[in-house]
């Protein structure tokens, strides 16, 4: 599945902890567009799309929350709960955010600004596209 966790240098000392997040270096595009999902409320699911090219790496900042992705072909389940990892999500991939932690700060990079267009809401027709092309 084109998905991957990035895992980021973090420069620790007494003080506490720094992660930096540079486009084309640690982060692997352009970075037209940054999002962040805070003050979910219990027993919320959000995503429930596929993008058609948008690329997006996602870190949870502050709490955890669940991931859900699905090629049409498998299903992972991922926990993010560490502000030092990202979660790389390519195009065609369905995700489904869930288990929100009161204090979830979710923080999403994005290589395009926002384009409705660009999404797949249904996911039968997602199935369709992933698995006839
Ligand atoms: C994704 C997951 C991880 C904007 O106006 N600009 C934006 O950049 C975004 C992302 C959203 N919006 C508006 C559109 C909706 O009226 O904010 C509202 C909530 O968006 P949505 O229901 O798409 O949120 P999620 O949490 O279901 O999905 C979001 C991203 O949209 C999506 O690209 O991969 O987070």
């Amino acid at each position: 599945m084109d998905i991957k966790l990035v895992q980021f240098q973090s420069h620790g000392d007494d003080r506490g902890s720094l992660v930096s997040l540079e486009e084309n270096k640690n982060i692997p595009f352009d970075i037209k567009r940054v999002y962040y999902i805070f003050d979910t409320k219990d027993k919320v699911t959000r995503g429930l799309h596929a993008h058609k090219k948008l690329k997006q790496l996602a870190i949870v900042l502050k709490g955890s929350c669940r991931f859900t992705l699905d090629d049409g072909k498998e299903k992972i389940e991922l926990l993010l709960d560490n502000p030092a990892q990202g979660l790389l999500i390519e195009s065609f991939i369905w995700r489904e955010m869930y288990d929100f932690s009161e204090d979830c700060v979710l923080m999403v990079l994005a290589d395009s600004i926002y384009d409705e267009n660009d999404y797949i809401r249904d996911y039968e027709e997602f199935l369709q596209v992933v698995n006839n092309g």
